[in-house]
């Protein structure tokens, strides 16, 4: 058993049909959630940000050493230089590195190496994964299944965004150590994701595309 315990007085048990219903509605919600390339300039409360942050910051993790750091650009320079590191790679990643079966599986989404929702919208987060965390006094604490718990925090941030009534972009461009230099982030913070959010451009359109179904997803023993 943990050394200091407390009783779980938040948790809530529903009956039976409210837990289906809301299992059903939830699903509802969240199959409405596209990843939207092209945004409004309309700014959006510091506020809405925050507590998804804090939403995020909730996720289960490896030893609950909380292994993340978010770093949240509304600053309109450090918006371009951002975009300028992304495009630079972006265009290596398209015109010389991505091996012809990967962009062949990018064609139906229509991207390319031209970024400019890296200024339109009102927020990027760069999501950096630590390796390490460092106490006050200066001594390294190492992390632990830092990619699961890393990854775990960005869905829920994603998830707590669509909630807010927000869109985003989960963006990678590769290499991203481009990211530590313009945000001052130490080198054991991995650059994990950069998430664009904020409102979708007015009549915006997404790509077509179908989810795979639950027999296909799930196996139930
Ligand atoms: N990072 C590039 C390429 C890209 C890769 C995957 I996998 C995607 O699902 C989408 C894009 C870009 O952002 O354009």
């Amino acid at each position: 058993m943990a050394q200091n315990t407390i009783p779980y007085t938040a948790y809530q048990e529903y009956p039976i049909e409210e837990m289906q219903r809301r299992a059903a509605e939830f699903y509802t919600d969240i199959r409405r959630r596209r990843s939207i390339r092209d945004f409004s300039n309309r700014p959006v409360p510091r506020e809405i940000i925050e507590n998804c942050l804090r939403a995020a910051g909730t996720a289960p993790n490896g030893a609950n050493l909380q292994p993340w750091h978010f770093v949240v650009v509304s600053d309109a320079a450090i918006k371009y230089q951002i975009r300028l590191g992304a495009e630079k790679e972006e265009w290596e990643f398209y015109h010389r590195k991505a091996p012809a079966e990967w962009l062949e599986a990018l064609a139906p989404l229509g991207t390319d190496e031209h970024k400019p929702f890296l200024e339109t919208a009102p927020y990027l987060i760069a999501i950096f994964a630590q390796s390490y965390g460092v106490l006050a006094n200066g001594q390294k604490v190492k992390h632990y299944y830092v990619q699961e718990s890393v990854g775990i925090a960005t869905g829920i941030l994603i998830t707590a965004i669509h909630h807010a009534g927000l869109v985003s972009l989960t963006h990678t461009p590769s290499p991203m150590g481009f990211l530590n230099d313009i945000l001052g982030r130490p080198a054991h913070e991995h650059p994990f994701l950069l998430l664009v959010v904020g409102y979708p451009a007015e009549n915006v359109q997404v790509p077509v595309i179908t989810k795979k179904s639950l027999g296909e997803i799930a196996t139930f023993l």
